[in-house]
């Protein structure tokens, strides 16, 4: 596919496949990254070929397409392909353990301690009925857990995402069966990069 078509790119993972083994193993990082990310990415760039939009920044080509009828498609595969970028920056080697005292200071505030706000975060998304996404976001100033289902993505609502797990089967099946539960609280114990969720917090909007 020429360059000028194929607008969006598979981003370069921030560690190598194998780094966050045992928790995500590489063949979960060869099929969920390889093949789901990569299958979006490439859905994407087919359906933007030749159209108006197909040089607009990702999160406007998101909002743009879910307002628009008929553009479910380009939203979908745009909402996932941010959707599972922020997932990968979003964790790291020996990853969760003890928050940033800045990170830490806003949960406490929200979500009363660390604890409660790890439970709340893992109920509800444990409870996801089918395909979707966790999200811990700031709504207005205040963090708050969030669910969505399928591609959609906070970014819509105007919420700033600072953590988000994927929680569709394909995120969990090749290391945890069918155990949710278990791949919830291993991101929050193992995986989670509270320093990314800290950046994501200062940072501009997406
Ligand atoms: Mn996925």
């Amino acid at each position: 596919m020429a360059e000028a078509s194929a607008p969006h790119r598979l981003p370069e993972l921030p560690y190598p496949k194998d780094a966050l083994a045992p928790y995500l193993s590489a063949e979960s990082f060869d099929y969920h990254y390889g093949k789901h990310h990569a299958a979006y990415v490439n859905k994407l760039n087919q359906l933007l070929d030749g159209h108006e939009w197909a040089s607009l920044p990702l999160a406007d080509l998101i909002v743009t397409a879910n307002r628009t009828p008929g553009a479910r498609s380009i939203y979908n595969n745009a909402a996932q392909h941010w959707n599972h970028s922020q997932f990968w920056t979003g964790m790291k080697p020996s990853g969760g353990g003890v928050m940033p005292a800045a990170l830490e200071h806003r949960i406490v505030q929200d979500f009363g301690d660390v604890t409660k706000f790890k439970q709340q975060f893992s109920a509800a998304g444990a409870a996801q009925f089918g395909s979707g996404w966790v999200w811990l976001v700031e709504n207005k100033s205040r963090l708050e857990v969030v669910t969505t289902s399928n591609a959609d993505t906070p970014i819509t609502e105007g919420k700033r995402a600072l953590i988000g797990c994927d929680v569709w089967e394909h995120a969990y099946y090749v290391d945890y069966r069918n155990a949710r539960a278990d791949f919830l609280r291993t991101y929050l114990d193992h995986l989670v990069s509270w320093e990314e969720a800290l950046q994501r917090l200062n940072g501009p909007e997406a």
